[in-house]
């Protein structure tokens, strides 16, 4: 068998970590026939839920799962790591300050930042979950200087998920039917999920649900569908959230074929994009790395949609390069 490769989930005592650990012992992320080390990072406060996933995996038998390792330094975290998934963060809480939530994951993503830059694996890939995560990712990314900056993503994979979703639902057509759905931009309700290049069974997706709706409450309801989950479950994603990291991480390492999907990443200037900002595009996986979808038309609407979601982006990345986290 291949050598391992070795993944680091931070928070994993907690919901998503809960819900991922077992799909990527079970081979997920790489396939059947590759062993994998999984490496739990928690802060003190999270080590027991940690703990107890640890002895549940071993109670998995998975015939792919090489180790379980269990820290609560990012130093030991991200020795020699492959794979690191940032899904622990300080999300936002009712009445929290914009600073105040920004300055709680400066001192998360940064010092995991300087911990993937000295420790990681050459080869080290990064996709940030915990939110705000298109921030976090910046943050983790500039203070990881020797690490090319396109390794470091966030995930937009759920929104892109849930887009392709209520698509495929709405026209009641297959998920295997509809490609070319793109969210640009922010992992915020300012996403935009574009269908303007989407085809269901080759045929336009806005003849076949509609400009009016496809443009209008579609972009709505895919952009607030976290919040719908938490009014109808009580609680917020959590396995879809895992399942949609999954999906970014197998793509990344295993390629996407024809198919596009979307990925946010460090913007090389493509689309209007500010670079350097870390934000959603339409991407191919090729030979392990990201590939933007080039040349595509993008309309005025489409253009108005993609500034406003970017221009929270740079709003983001001001008020953290003020506070001096990057
Ligand atoms: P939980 O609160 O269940 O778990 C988070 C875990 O992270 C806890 O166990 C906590 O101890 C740990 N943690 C906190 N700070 C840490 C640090 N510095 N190092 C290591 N571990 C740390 O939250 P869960 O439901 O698992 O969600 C995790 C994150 O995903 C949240 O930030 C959430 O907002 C975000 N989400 C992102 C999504 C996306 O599409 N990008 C969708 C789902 C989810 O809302």
């Amino acid at each position: 068998a291949p050598q391992p490769i070795t993944v680091t989930v931070t928070g994993a005592g907690g919901q998503i970590g809960y819900a991922a650990l077992f799909r990527i012992a079970s081979g997920a992320m790489f396939g059947a026939d590759q062993p994998v080390a999984l490496r739990l990072l928690e802060i003190p406060q999270g080590v027991k839920g940690a703990e107890g996933a640890a002895l549940e995996l071993i109670d998995g038998a998975f015939p792919l799962l090489a180790s379980i390792d269990i820290s609560t330094t990012p130093d030991e975290g991200f020795a020699g790591t492959n794979v690191a998934l940032l899904v622990g963060s300080r999300p936002r809480t009712a009445g929290m300050e914009r600073a105040d939530l920004l300055a709680a994951n400066g001192a998360i993503f940064g010092p995991q930042g300087r911990a993937i830059n000295e420790h990681a694996a050459d080869d080290v890939r990064v996709l940030v979950v915990g939110n705000p995560a298109n921030t976090n990712a910046l943050i983790a990314q500039r203070n990881a200087p020797d690490v090319p900056a396109e390794r470091f993503t966030a995930l937009t994979r759920l929104d892109h998920n849930r887009a392709v979703g209520l698509l495929a639902e709405r026209a009641g057509a297959r998920v295997a039917d509809i490609s070319g759905v793109t969210i640009w931009g922010n992992h915020s309700t300012t996403q935009y999920p574009d269908l303007s290049h989407a085809t269901i069974s080759g045929r336009a997706a806005l003849d076949v649900v509609g400009e009016t709706w496809g443009r209008g409450a579609y972009i709505e309801r895919v952009a607030n569908r976290g919040a719908e989950i938490i009014e109808v479950r009580g609680g917020s994603s959590v396995a879809s959230a895992a399942n949609a990291a999954i999906d970014h991480v197998r793509d990344w390492a295993l390629g996407t074929g024809e198919a596009w999907t979307s990925v946010s990443l460090p913007s090389t200037g493509a689309y209007g994009i500010p670079e350097g900002l870390i934000a959603s595009v339409p991407a191919h996986a090729v030979d392990g790395g990201w590939r933007v979808v080039e040349g595509l038309e993008i309309d005025a609407f489409s253009r108005a949609k993609i500034d406003a979601s970017v221009a929270e982006l740079a709003a983001e990345r001001d008020q953290v390069a003020a506070m001096g986290l990057i």
